[in-house]
Parts: C-alpha cells; sequence; structure tokens
C-alpha cells in the first residue's frame, strides 16, 4: 500500500472504519458498537476513503459491524437543521460514498447480524451478496421518523425487495425478521447466529479465485444491462459474452474442464 494509502486507512480508523486484509480479501468493520455503528458523516467519509483506497491485491471485500449490530443506519445526533441545498449535499454524499462500495473494483459481501435499519439498509443494498445471521432484522425507521431515505435506499432496496415491499415498511414501520428477510430477497444467505462472517469470509474467498473480468462483468456490466431496454441489454450482453471468452485466462479455464483438470457443477444439497 502507498504511504497516502496507508495515512487514509489510518484516519478511516480513527472515523469508525476499519481495513484487515486477509490474503486478497479486504475486511472492513464498521467500528463504533458503542452507538451501534450509527453513520456519522465522518464515518460515511471513511467507509469512501476506504473502498477508493483498496490495497491493489484486493479481490474480494466484506464488510462487517463490530458488537451486536450491523448498523442502527444515520446518526440521528447529526440531523440538524438544514437547508433544502445541504440537505441535497448531504445525500449526496452518501450516493458517493454507497456508489464507491457498489462500483468499486472488486465484489462486496455484506455479513449482517442485528439491526440492519434506515442507512445500514441502505449500505448493505450497496454490497453486491448478503449473507445474514438468525438475529439480523430489518427495518426503515426513516418514515416513522419523519424523513426519507438519503443514501440510495429509493432506488437500491426496490431491487432486493420491490417497491410494494419497501412502501410498506416505510409506511408502517414493519420490521423483517431473518427469515422472512431471506425469503423476500434481503439477504441471498441466513445462516446460524454468529456464523455470517465466516460464511461471507468463505464465499470472498471463493469469489478471489474467479478470472477478474467475470467479476467484472458481474458488478460493473450486469447492473447496467438490468436497466437497459431488451434489446439493448442483449447486445450488450453479447459485447460482454465475447470479451470475456476471448480473455486467455477463459480460454484457459475452459480447456481445463474439457481435460477433466477442473471441477465439475454438484448437485445442491
Ligand atoms: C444511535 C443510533 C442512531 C443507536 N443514531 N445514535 N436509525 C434509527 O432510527 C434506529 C435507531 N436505533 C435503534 O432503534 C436502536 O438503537 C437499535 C435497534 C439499533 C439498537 O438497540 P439497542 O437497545 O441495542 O441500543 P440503544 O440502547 O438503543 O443504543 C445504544 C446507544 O446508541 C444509545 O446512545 P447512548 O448515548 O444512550 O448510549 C443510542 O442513542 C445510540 N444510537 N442508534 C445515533 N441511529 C441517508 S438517510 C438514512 C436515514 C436513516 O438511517 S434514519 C434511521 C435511523
Amino acid at each position: 500500500m502507498s504511504s497516502a494509502a496507508n495515512t487514509i486507512i489510518e484516519l478511516a480508523a480513527q472515523a469508525g472504519v476499519s481495513l484487515e486484509m486477509r490474503g486478497n480479501v479486504a475486511l472492513i468493520q464498521l467500528c463504533r458498537p458503542q452507538k451501534r455503528n450509527a453513520l456519522s458523516d465522518s464515518l460515511i467519509e471513511a467507509l469512501r476513503n476506504v473502498f477508493q483506497n483498496l490495497p491493489a491485491e484486493t479481490k474480494a471485500a466484506v464488510v462487517h459491524g463490530q458488537g451486536d449490530h450491523f448498523c442502527a443506519g444515520l446518526d440521528l445526533s447529526e440531523l440538524k437543521e438544514r437547508d433544502a441545498a445541504e440537505g441535497v449535499f448531504h445525500s449526496r454524499s452518501w450516493h458517493v460514498a454507497l456508489d464507491a462500495v457498489e462500483a468499486g473494483p472488486v465484489p462486496v459481501i455484506a455479513a449482517l447480524h442485528g439491526a440492519v435499519v434506515g442507512g445500514g439498509l441502505e449500505l448493505a443494498s450497496a454490497c453486491h451478496i448478503r449473507v445474514a445471521d438468525a438475529s439480523t432484522f430489518y427495518a426503515l425507521p426513516e418514515g416513522t421518523r419523519g424523513i426519507f431515505v438519503g443514501g440510495g435506499g429509493a432506488v437500491r432496496v426496490p431491487k432486493l425487495v420491490g417497491a410494494a415491499r419497501m412502501t410498506d415498511m416505510m409506511l408502517t414501520g414493519r420490521v423483517y425478521n431473518a427469515v422472512d428477510g431471506e425469503r423476500v430477497g434481503f439477504a441471498q444467505y441466513l445462516v446460524e447466529e454468529g456464523q455470517a462472517l465466516n460464511k461471507a469470509l468463505e464465499l470472498a474467498e471463493r469469489i478471489a479465485t474467479n478470472a477478474r473480468m467475470t467479476n467484472f462483468a458481474l458488478t460493473h456490466v450486469l447492473p447496467r444491462i438490468a436497466e437497459q431496454p431488451a434489446d439493448h441489454g442483449l447486445m450488450t450482453e453479447a459485447l460482454m459474452a465475447s470479451i470475456a471468452q476471448s480473455a486467455p485466462e477463459a480460454k484457459a479455464r475452459v480447456r481445463a474442464f474439457l481435460e477433466g483438470k477442473a471441477a465439475k457443477v454438484q448437485k445442491a444439497d
């Protein structure tokens, strides 16, 4: 890591975001357990800086929270009087930070437990995979606090669970437990209490072995294809497919399978 990047990581740690490398997996922790990892402005800035300065060897990342909860959302103690312009800029600063998570260089997995609420759910939604343990619960208390989502939730949450469920959560204060949360699409994996981080690391280590172009296609190209009109999407898919299969690494991987040297797809349990 460059010395400038080192300084950024040290400053991020002071703001409540730590970075630790486990091989080529970056483990990023929200470290404000006394405030249930509430997202202060400085913590949001730190998150952006960490994701924009991941060590060059990083192939996948895991985000998790210290203490009993993943994240209690916006730090409400900072919710002061803002005029309309300040409010817009504040929301946009979250957008930049969470875009750095979603559109950064590597796939990101959220390991969830306890509260995943408000801005915490917006952060989880910016990750590519969510692993929840049995203690996880999801809510958008913005509705009952008289405010609105501002960290990308209006765009990302409906993609996971649909606009109707998000509307219900915000109008009624509905809370989803871990089982129902996985059923409706908040998380792709549900594991025993205390096991989310282990499972997320296991997935990250596997993802880190993928061809780089595959991970890029899935985190940067597929989301755009999903937003395109079908005929544009099919064209983008054809271009991406051609680029991916022309890479020497793809050719080597296919050859390895044909020569019986690569794993077969196994039946699911
Ligand atoms: C906080 C925050 C916070 C806790 N901002 N300080 N988010 C919310 O509306 C959720 C608010 N939090 C809660 O509902 C609960 O704290 C939890 C369910 C997450 C956890 O409960 P619990 O019993 O484990 O902790 P606690 O006793 O409520 O909180 C411990 C301390 O953290 C306490 O401070 P203390 O000084 O009295 O010890 C709390 O005040 C503090 N704390 N959550 C500030 N969020 C871009 S827009 C996004 C908009 C939103 O995210 S709105 C949703 C905000």
